[in-house]
């Protein structure tokens, strides 16, 4: 006899035992529907002016995608430039970043440390064109290609005998755990070695961000070709920070050699980790959706014996 679990379950007949169709549509519903309670995409910048937005060819071509924590299909990468973001920014799948907005700033006073989002924009994305990018390898693009990390923003007017330090401030973001990867060198020039660290904190909204003792990062730069692969350190680094509802994500960078003291922004990747409640939610939307066969499973093992 053929037992139905539900009016609506659909059977598809094996050699002895019937068997259900495949459960995994049923899966991707579920984590559909769970998606308010804490499950986001990720939000992609592109900063630089100059050549601009990446280009669809290239959109893979960022430490967040080659480690697999951006999945290959989140390809939409917002443009950054001087200016400040309040509307419009689109998460990596192409869905609109509704009520999220990005607040560039830099320091006001060359080395203070801190950094200032109301004050107008002293923000440079047109003369970091990567220039060298061509000699520092695939990562910072070739001639005929332009990635995220090809161009990038630093303190207008600034040289690189000044400790001028940039950031932004992410406002709107859900509550949750997310993990940020960031790119950041002077790719107008091949020399190596030119690190650049990154601050982050969390906290409710501010006009400002005093940097010092706050979480940090380095990117070390200091491959002057080769740089065909993302190495973490080197390319690239992640910090991984906690939201809590209401709060803002603030970032700054600067320089930390003698050569090079300015901070330079050419790509961050904002990536959230599932949130707890939704790992749990979904887990045990898996197993009713799994309940069934496991059960008819036992059922069959016990018959055979
Ligand atoms: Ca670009
Ligand atoms: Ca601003
Ligand atoms: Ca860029």
């Amino acid at each position: 006899m053929i037992r139905t679990h539900r009016a609506c379950q659909r059977w598809v007949f094996g050699d002895d035992f019937p068997v259900r169709s495949t459960p995994f549509p049923r899966v991707f519903a579920i984590l559909l529907f769970l998606a308010p309670f804490g499950y986001s995409e990720s939000l992609l910048l592109d900063f630089g002016t100059t050549p601009g937005l990446v280009a669809p060819a290239d959109a893979l071509n960022s430490p967040g995608h080659f480690t697999g924590a951006v999945p290959a299909g989140e390809i939409t990468w917002n443009l950054v430039t001087s200016t400040d973001i309040t509307s419009g920014l689109k998460f990596g799948d192409g869905s609109d970043a509704t009520g999220i907005s990005l607040n560039l700033g830099q320091e006001d006073t060359i080395g203070n440390n801190i950094v200032d989002f109301a004050a107008a924009n002293a923000i440079n994305s047109t003369s970091l064109t990567g220039t060298s990018a061509t000699t520092l390898g695939s990562d910072y693009g070739t001639a005929s290609s332009s990635p995220v990390a090809k161009d990038g923003i630093f303190r207008n007017g600034t040289n690189a005998t000044q400790n001028a330090a940039i950031g932004f401030r992410i406002d709107g973001l859900t509550a949750g755990t997310y993990t940020l990867y960031f790119v950041g060198r002077n790719t107008n020039t091949s020399a190596g070695g030119f690190p650049v660290m990154f601050y982050t904190s969390t906290g409710l909204s501010a006009d400002t961000f005093a940097f010092t003792g706050s979480a940090s990062t380095t990117v070390g730069n200091s491959s002057t070709n080769g740089n065909t692969t993302w190495t973490a350190g080197n390319q690239y680094n992640t910090a991984t920070v906690n939201v809590s509802t209401g709060d803002s994500i603030f970032v700054a960078a600067e320089g930390t050699s003698a050569s090079e003291l300015r901070g330079f922004i050419n790509s961050v990747e904002i990536v959230p980790e599932p949130s707890a409640v939704f790992i749990l939610l979904a887990g045990f939307g898996v197993l009713l959706v799994l309940r069934p066969k496991l059960n008819r499973k036992r059922l069959s093992v016990a018959g055979d014996s």
